[in-house]
């Protein structure tokens, strides 16, 4: 795999995750129970913050550092998700989807301008892109689908 291809993956899984919620009105977005007590709105500031942590993190893979764990800073991956579920439960959709925006935009271009080398390899660096892109909003595209699916009937 190439640059061009993992950036492909990750359009393609992108544009579907964005399908899955298109078309459902505010209220909709804001209803809770999509995954656990979490609302689409909750969902989207999800997939973002791991986007954000992406951020962080991707940079300090390409220089060859090693990021710290989330079990040793916030006690694993689900007490970081409960700590940022808390810290966004209050943000306005609006908000929510400015920031994926920026965000999701700030990611691809630093893809854009990564190394070539990064992706032809199961390096650390594509690992940790894998797991918060083209692995992660799969996972919550099929359960946005399922949801809307079972409000149908
Ligand atoms: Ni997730």
């Amino acid at each position: 795999m190439d640059g061009a291809a993992v950036i492909s993956k990750i359009e393609k899984a992108w544009s579907d995750f964005q399908s899955s919620y298109a078309g459902l009105s505010e209220s909709e977005m804001m209803m809770p129970g999509v995954t656990g007590e979490w609302s689409v709105r909750d969902i989207l500031a999800h997939v973002t913050w791991w986007e954000q942590e992406a951020l962080k993190y991707l940079p300090v893979l390409l220089a060859g550092g090693k990021p710290p764990r989330y079990s040793v800073m916030y006690g694993g991956l689900d007490a970081f998700n409960a700590l940022m579920t808390q810290k966004m439960k209050d943000v306005p959709l609006d908000k929510v989807l400015r920031e994926q925006k920026s965000t999701h935009a700030r990611l691809m271009k630093l893809l854009r301008e990564a190394p070539e080398g990064e992706f032809e390899r199961e390096t650390r660096f594509r690992r940790r892109l894998r797991f918060d892109t083209y692995h992660h909003y799969p996972v919550h595209t099929a359960a946005i689908l399922k949801w809307r699916e079972g409000r149908k009937t």
